[in-house]
């Protein structure tokens, strides 16, 4: 249902979206019960001509009951919360399932840079596409990104992803994500940044491996064509794993 107000387009976004149902149901279902009772005792308990007010000291233990049945009862939910947060937390933050491609993506007051491994599948190699507020990445495959901050915190998030991850200058943080479903959703930047905060956002475009080829070729560097086009034969034919070593890149850009 949450699809209907932001799509949901990775792999891992109907586990975030279940955990937000069950949080909404469990805590919500405590709300409604906590908030009749106040309501009920506040009508039921309201003043009466010539009926005294009872004191009450809270020891009672005929009325304590009341706190400490549902005081364990939450505790019991909470329990439930927290195995279904850890398992979904594991899931996206904790695992880092082998790579299809591997961007980098560099924040900065106020723009996101992104770079393509180009046809090779291949990070800091004379083919890659380098695009500012613009990223295309391809459905059904899994992607690793590099996540840098050339400045200050900024947090890359894409909303119909359920990601969101903090960018530390000084720092690659690397994470994935597996598109699922075609389209152009929003990245934004989710921490106060500076003035251009608001403005920090970026096109994130999921498409077709057809649709990315066509992209792959008109926005490709210009370098010796007769080496592009020799390196996308050779992509095409190997089941392409990301190299994992880009880290010496850092602080390029
Ligand atoms: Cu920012």
């Amino acid at each position: 249902m949450l699809e209907r107000f932001i799509p949901a387009a990775a792999s891992y976004s109907g586990d975030v979206d279940q955990l937000v149902w069950l949080v909404t149901i469990l805590v919500g279902f405590w709300f409604i019960a906590a908030e009749a009772m106040f309501f009920w005792l506040i009508f039921r308990f309201r003043k009466k001509e010539g009926v005294k007010a009872q004191y009450i000291t809270g020891k009672e233990k005929h009325l304590k009951q009341w706190i400490n049945i549902p005081h364990a009862l939450v505790l019991v939910f909470d329990v439930f919360i927290i195995i279904a947060a850890i398992r979904v937390w594991v899931h996206i933050k904790q695992t880092l399932p082998p790579a299809d491609r591997t961007v980098r993506v560099t924040s900065q007051q106020w723009a996101w840079t992104f770079q393509d491994p180009g046809a090779d599948d291949s990070l800091d190699t004379e083919d890659d596409v380098f695009t500012t507020d613009e990223l295309h990445v391809e459905k059904d495959k899994t992607y690793h990104f590099k996540l840098e901050s050339k400045d200050v915190l900024h947090s890359f998030f894409i909303p119909a992803f359920r990601m969101k991850q903090d960018a530390v200058p000084g720092r690659i943080y690397t994470g994935w994500f597996k598109p699922t479903r075609a389209g152009d959703y929003d990245i934004l930047c989710a921490e106060i940044c500076g003035i251009g905060h608001g403005v920090m956002g970026a096109k994130l475009v999921v498409e077709s491996a057809e649709e990315r080829a066509a992209w792959l070729a008109a926005h490709a560097p210009a370098v010796d064509e007769t080496a592009t086009d020799a390196t996308a034969t050779d992509a095409a034919s190997t089941d392409a794993t990301s190299s994992d070593s880009t880290s010496a890149a850092a602080g390029q850009q």
